[in-house]
């Protein structure tokens, strides 16, 4: 794999982001290429419009709030690490790798535990730590389609957070998000094709 270290050379930070998202080089590049043909202008980041056009978030219902992710802080740009790091959350886990990480290292961003947390900041938009039933009602209202009226998305709402809200307080903290979603292959919902 000579060509590709050397490639992978001029991608600056390269070695502290493969630390930090687990891609192996011949990914870091793939991503580096997209991220290059994704950035119109050569701006050297990317803006909203870049990312609307990866067709897999344009498709999907909730992909203008997985675009908002790569936009923390209200910040107008993302570079290519702060790309990186938000599509690490959708590399599959690898169980090679659970077995022989080291405890004293960070939580790959891609276990499940973080795909967890990346999933529920797409629900809980006023960010309190709390899934309230408004907001459970937008994702549902922007998940199903026309053919349910909004009667029935609100008590769709209700029953979901009720079920989840174990401690009462009429909204699902993100215990009991990862509680009701124990038995859910978080894997698979949660693979979205960058790279087409
Ligand atoms: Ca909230
Ligand atoms: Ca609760």
């Amino acid at each position: 794999m000579g060509s590709h270290s050397s490639a992978v050379a001029r991608i600056p930070d390269a070695d502290d982001i493969r630390r930090e998202t687990g891609f192996s080089q011949a990914s870091l590049l793939r991503l580096y290429h997209r991220f290059r043909s994704l950035d119109r202008n050569k701006k050297g980041y990317l803006s909203r419009a870049d990312l609307q056009q990866i067709g897999a978030l344009a498709v999907n219902p909730l992909g203008d709030r997985i675009i908002d992710s790569f936009f923390p802080d209200g910040s107008l740009q993302v570079d290519f690490p702060g790309f990186v790091r938000v599509l690490a959350h959708f590399r599959p886990i690898n169980e090679e790798d659970t077995r022989t990480r080291d405890p004293k290292e960070p939580e790959p961003l891609n276990s499940r535990m973080n795909k967890l947390r990346f999933a529920f900041q797409l629900y809980d938009q006023d960010r309190d730590g709390k899934i309230s039933q408004q907001e459970m009602l937008q994702v549902l209202r922007l998940m199903v389609g026309v053919q349910v009226t909004e009667e029935q998305l609100e008590s769709i709402a209700d029953r979901t957070v009720q079920e989840a809200d174990e401690d009462g307080d009429g909204a699902v903290s993100f215990l009991e998000f990862t509680k009701s979603l124990e038995k859910m292959n978080i894997e698979q919902k949660m693979s979205i094709r960058i790279l087409k």
